[in-house]
């Protein structure tokens, strides 16, 4: 069995204790994909020893000469973008054109974070006196430790690690114990690129181990993408520490269709955005609110397409949809199925795990749609992370909206609509980070602000330009040419 190592100070090294642990593909769990370190506390203090040394070198390179690495990064990950992608598909599980975007979106980034080295702008602002310049500049902060899900398991974490080590930072990266693989070849690709060693470390393992990175007093910011459970743990420690942190927790996105809206649009829309990577996105749509009016046919047309998903694993050409990420998963979409149909829901379709031999050896569970859910029902408020998506029936615009914003949380919505003062108003009135018009819940560009609202997040946003605000703090410089006392808000006032 093929066997995998931690990333530290350019070297790839066993876990301290030996100890490793086997990851499975979703598709087949018979198919054992290898055996990989299972990190701990020494793991912890090693990497951040490394990643601490290296950053006293690494945050004086001048930021072009970062970004110059960071597009070597991109042109890595466009070669090797097929090859990954399958390696992506067998750990995690959704259809190989699906992880070859997902390595798009890493590549992206990196080309992103590569060209805003060159232009991480500062101000220059006149001083309150005479013969006194006033600047302020973007420095980095120091060690970052990157904790993240196996949904996107190398674009997600590269909205993190690659605009921080661009910006002069040092990563600690925790890749999902579902996903190790992907991150080991993270790891591989930024070595070749000459990411120097140290500035960039991966440490596989399990959740008690992230806990020890999130701890550690060295580890100045944490990234993280995954449940909200966890990131308000990770918010509380955090807190007590006064460390920065920015979360990218749970969702349950919906999507309303209103009566005047291209209804085929809608229903490629809606089935993209449920099924798609099986509804194992933040993004996903778990809620559809349609208009009275056309709400009986859209569900007919739902239903026709639902049904003649492709489901089966990934890496078979041909398949729509793939599995679901584990057992455990499977059995809490079989759960609240359950629980929808007891509190009054209407199975449409789906609802079961796929028992056809070939399928029945993964976790595959069938696209799954449940009409009639109302605001009361656990459907439409609990996140599910898999293919189950319920709809409801809005009597007008603003009964819609209300019910789009009857939700914890606030990642992601959508609106179908013909109607452009509605659109904008929608545009206005939906309580998420992330909204769209006549476009899915999911496909957000890298160059673009993600992150939500709520339950969702606490007020960061990666991607784009605004991942800089994560991994940077501000320095004041006050420039005083005078060859005087000056004394602020006394001697010129
Ligand atoms: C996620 O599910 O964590 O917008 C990220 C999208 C993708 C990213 C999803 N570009 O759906």
């Amino acid at each position: 069995m093929e066997k995998f190592k931690n990333y530290i100070n350019g070297a790839w090294v066993d876990a301290v204790s030996g100890k490793t642990f086997l990851n499975y593909n979703p598709a087949n769990l018979e198919d054992i994909i290898g055996e990989f370190a299972l990190s701990d506390k020494e793991d912890v203090q090693n990497a951040v020893m490394a990643a601490k040394e290296a950053y006293e070198k690494w945050r004086l390179v001048p930021a072009p000469k970062r970004g110059d690495i960071m597009r070597k990064v991109g042109d890595i990950f466009n070669r090797r973008k097929k090859e990954l992608a399958k390696v992506m598909t067998r750990e995690m599980g959704k259809p190989t054109f699906e992880t070859e975007g997902d390595v798009q979106e890493a590549i992206d980034t990196a080309y992103y974070a590569a060209s805003e080295t060159r232009r991480l702008f500062g101000h220059t602002v006149p001083s309150e006196m005479n013969n006194k310049m006033n600047l302020s500049f973007r420095t980095p902060i120091g060690v970052v430790g990157v904790i993240t899900a196996w949904n996107f398991p190398i674009a997600v974490p590269s909205w993190k690690i690659l605009p921080a080590i661009a910006a002069g930072n040092t990563v600690i990266f925790k890749p999902s114990k579902d996903a190790p693989h992907s991150g080991v070849i993270f790891a591989e690709i930024m070595e070749e690129a000459g990411v120097p060693k140290g500035v960039f470390n991966v440490l596989l393992g399990k959740g008690s181990m992230g806990d020890h990175i999130v701890h550690h007093p060295d580890v100045r910011v944490i990234g993280f993408t995954g449940s909200t459970e966890i990131g308000c743990q990770i918010a509380e420690v955090c807190g007590k520490l006064n460390k920065r942190c920015s979360l990218e927790m749970g969702g349950k996105n919906a999507q309303i269709v209103m009566d005047d809206a291209n209804l085929e649009l809608a229903l490629e829309g809606a089935l993209w955005g449920a099924f798609g990577t099986t509804g194992q996105r933040c993004t996903a749509t778990s809620r559809l609110i349609v208009h009275k009016n056309v709400y009986d046919k859209f569900i007919d047309m739902l239903k026709v397409r639902a049904e003649k998903l492709k489901i089966g694993p990934g890496l078979q050409a041909g398949t729509d949809m793939g599995p679901v990420i584990h057992m455990k998963s499977l059995e809490n979409c079989e759960r609240i199925v359950a629980i929808a149909v007891k509190e009054g829901g209407r199975l449409i379709t789906g609802g079961k795990r796929c028992t056809t031999p070939e399928l029945a050896k993964g976790c595959f569970f069938e696209p799954t749609i449940i009409a009639d859910v109302t605001e009361k029902h656990t459907l439409f408020n609990e996140e599910v992370f898999g293919p189950v998506l319920s709809v409801s029936k809005a009597d007008s615009f603003e009964h819609a909206i209300e019910l789009q914003n009857h939700c914890e949380y606030g990642l992601s919505g959508s609106i179908y609509t013909k109607d452009v003062n509605k659109a904008w108003v929608a545009a206005r009135e939906i309580q998420t980070g992330i909204c769209y018009i006549n476009a899915p819940t999911i496909g957000a560009e890298a160059h673009m602000p993600f992150g939500g609202v709520k339950g969702t997040g606490n007020g960061h946003r990666e991607g784009g330009w605004t991942a800089f605000d994560i991994f940077t703090e501000w320095k004041t410089v006050y420039f005083d040419y005078s060859d005087t006392l000056q004394r602020a808000q006394i001697d010129n006032y």
